[in-house]
Parts: C-alpha cells; structure tokens; sequence
C-alpha cells in the first residue's frame, strides 16, 4: 500500500510523516520542493508469534510506503502545489490529510481552522478531478463517442458539480474499473490526521461532524511529540507513550485506520525459510491471494491449506491443529479471511 501525506501549507505533513515512519525529515522548511519517502513495516503480532515457533531464515512483514509531497512554495498558492505534486499523490492508494489543530504562533502562525481547512483541501480533490474529466469529456464529444464510458464520466462530472466528492457515488464493479484508469483524487480512500497540538485544545466537533457526513476517518494526535517518540529505541518508545498517557502510537493507530478504510486483510505464510505477511483486498478468493505470492501459484492452483492463526496460537502450533482437525482444505471458491495461516498446493 502506498500512502499519500497531504494538507496545506504548514499542517505538520512532513512532522507526521516522520511521526509515523520514524524518518527525521527536515520540518518547517518553507517551500522545500522535495517530496520525502519511506518505508514502513506493519506492526504486526503473529508474524512476531509465528517467527518464535518457526525460527525461520527470513521473517517479512507487509509494508506501507509513504509519499510526504512536498508543501506549496508560496503561501497563495493552491494547497496541492503543483503538477509535480500532484502527479506524486494521483500514485497512491490512500491518501491522508494532515490538518492543523495545534496552536503555535511562532512555527505556523494563522487562524486554527481545522473545520475549513479540511473542506478546502477536499474542494481541490473535486477541482482536480473536474478538470480531468472535462476534457475527457470534451475529447468524447468530439469524436461523437456518447457510450457508456461518456455516461459514466458525465455522472461523475454532475456529482462533483453538486461538490461531493466521487468517493460518495455508488459505482458497481465495472464502473469501478472504467475510472480506474484516471486515478482520480476524490475517489481514493481518504483518511484525516488531526495534528492537535500538545494541549489539544481546539474544538474538533464541527470537523468531526462534517468527516462523518463525508465518510472519512479520523485518527488524532500531537504530530510533534509523537515525532519525538517515533524517535527512539523501541523499548523507550512503549515507556514514554505509557508515561504521556497515549494509549497507542501514532503508527499503529493509523496502520489500523488505513488497512480498515481500503478494506485491507492480512493472510500469513509460515515455514522453516520464511515467515510472511502479504495483503489483499477483503473478499479475495483463494488463488487470488496465492497470485500475490506468484502468478504460478493462482494459474496452477489446486487447494489452499488453511488454519485460522487465532486456532494455531490456540492449540500451539501446526501439529496440533492438524490433530485438532482445525487445518482445512479449501478450494478456488475459499474466501480468504484475515489471519488465516495458509498453505498453497499448486501445479504448473
Ligand atoms: N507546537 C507544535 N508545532 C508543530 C506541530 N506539528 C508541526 N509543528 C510545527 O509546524 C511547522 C510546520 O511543520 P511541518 O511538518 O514542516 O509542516 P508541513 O505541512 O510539512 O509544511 P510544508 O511542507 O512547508 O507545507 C514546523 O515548525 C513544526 O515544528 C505540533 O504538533 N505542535
Ligand atoms: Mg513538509
């Protein structure tokens, strides 16, 4: 999964992009044109577990990659910046939008605005994509091509003219996959990051009200001590967030947020050489998930062996579970599920 950090000028995008990827970026660098990028592990339990029973050579976790873009040069400028920017998130999967809750006159002067700031960085989402599908627009009409892509594109156009956003729309499948071609903004799953501030004191009921309206998540808190934090030795980590009363960092809080919202699910390959996470959609069917692994494996495919890992961690391993009667052979019509431990027969 790729993750686009986005906001306006000075939100804290860079201050939570190193916040949740422990990377040292430089922040407050006004008008910096670079885009920053790293790569994270999910933090993830039975991989830990699964690497203790089966001591493998090579232990992989799934992983996030995060694309910080870089904020506009110039304070009037649109909130995207530009082409360059804009071409970085039309890449992505996810994008978050860092808003800004903390109060700080010194670093990020202004007006607290979190409310209005967020519906500005949407307006653009909507803007951005009502350009790309006008011209397409245009193009069609003037090859006289009014079929149903046209249909579909003058729906979306409509939609966005009422200003809400196309991640909104009901689309089916087919529709789905016909504007997956225009990577369009306002379709992606967006996720807010609320960077309150140390004392978290500016009202958020408003914003919170409007994200529910438009079916955003929202995770919160203080990019700048959580930057600190992502900063340390992982053993120091666990004391100071327990000191400072938070509950759960920043990572694992927005791991949790993102894999929900794209609808993501995590199935685990456990062996002597390898002990591995790898992400699929939910509703995957059996071969799909194995095609993750290789294409080999979902051409040829003959059955899936599959335990769930809350009953090998119940029952102590595979052995027992196979006694237990609880590894199960599945078939091409399997849906995957979350945590399932799973063993791919196939023949090439
Ligand atoms: N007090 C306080 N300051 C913060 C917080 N988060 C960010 N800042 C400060 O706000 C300023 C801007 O932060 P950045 O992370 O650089 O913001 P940005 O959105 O990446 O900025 P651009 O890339 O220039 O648009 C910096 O001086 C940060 O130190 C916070 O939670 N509390
Ligand atoms: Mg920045």
């Amino acid at each position: 999964m790729k993750v686009g950090i986005i906001g306006l000028s000075k939100a804290g995008k860079t201050t939570v992009f190193n916040a949740l990827t422990g990377s040292s970026a430089q922040t407050g660098t006004y008008g910096a044109q670079k885009a920053n990028l790293a790569v994270i592990k999910v933090p993830d339990e039975r991989i830990d577990y699964l690497s203790e029973v089966y001591k493998p050579k090579k232990t992989t976790f799934a992983e996030i990659t995060f694309v910080d873009v870089p904020g506009p040069s110039d304070a009037n400028a649109s909130a995207l910046g530009g082409t360059q920017t804009i071409d970085l998130i039309k890449g992505v999967d996810t994008l978050a939008a860092v808003v800004r809750a903390f109060i700080d006159e010194l670093t990020s002067p202004g007006e607290v605005a979190p409310l209005k700031d967020f519906q500005e960085l949407e307006s653009e989402l909507m803007v951005l994509d009502l350009i790309v599908l006008e011209k397409k627009i245009e193009r069609l009409e003037k090859e006289h091509k009014k079929g149903t892509e046209y249909e579909l594109i003058k729906k979306c156009k409509d939609w966005l003219d009422e200003e809400k956003p196309l991640r909104l729309l009901e689309l089916d499948e087919t529709e789905a996959k016909a504007l997956s071609g225009f990577q369009l903004l306002s379709l992606k799953p967006l996720l807010l990051v609320v960077n309150t501030g140390e004392d978290k004191s500016a009202d958020l009921t408003e914003l919170k009200a409007f994200a529910a309206e438009r079916r955003v998540p929202i995770i919160d808190f203080c990019g700048a001590i959580e930057m600190e934090i992502a900063e340390m030795a992982a053993a120091e980590q666990a004391e100071f967030l327990e000191g400072l009363g938070i509950s759960e960092s920043a990572r694992n809080k927005f791991v949790r947020a993102a894999y929900e919202l794209s609808d993501l699910i995590s199935f685990l390959t456990a062996g002597e050489d390898e002990v591995r996470a790898w992400t699929v959609k939910k509703g995957s069917l059996a071969p799909q998930a194995g095609g993750k692994i290789h294409s080999d494996i979902e051409r040829g495919f003959i059955r899936a062996e599959v335990v769930s890992f809350a009953d090998f961690s119940a029952l102590g391993g595979m052995t027992k579970a196979k006694e237990a009667g609880k590894v199960r052979l599945e078939g091409k019509q399997y849906v995957v599920e979350d945590g399932d431990i799973i063993n791919f027969r196939f023949n090439v």
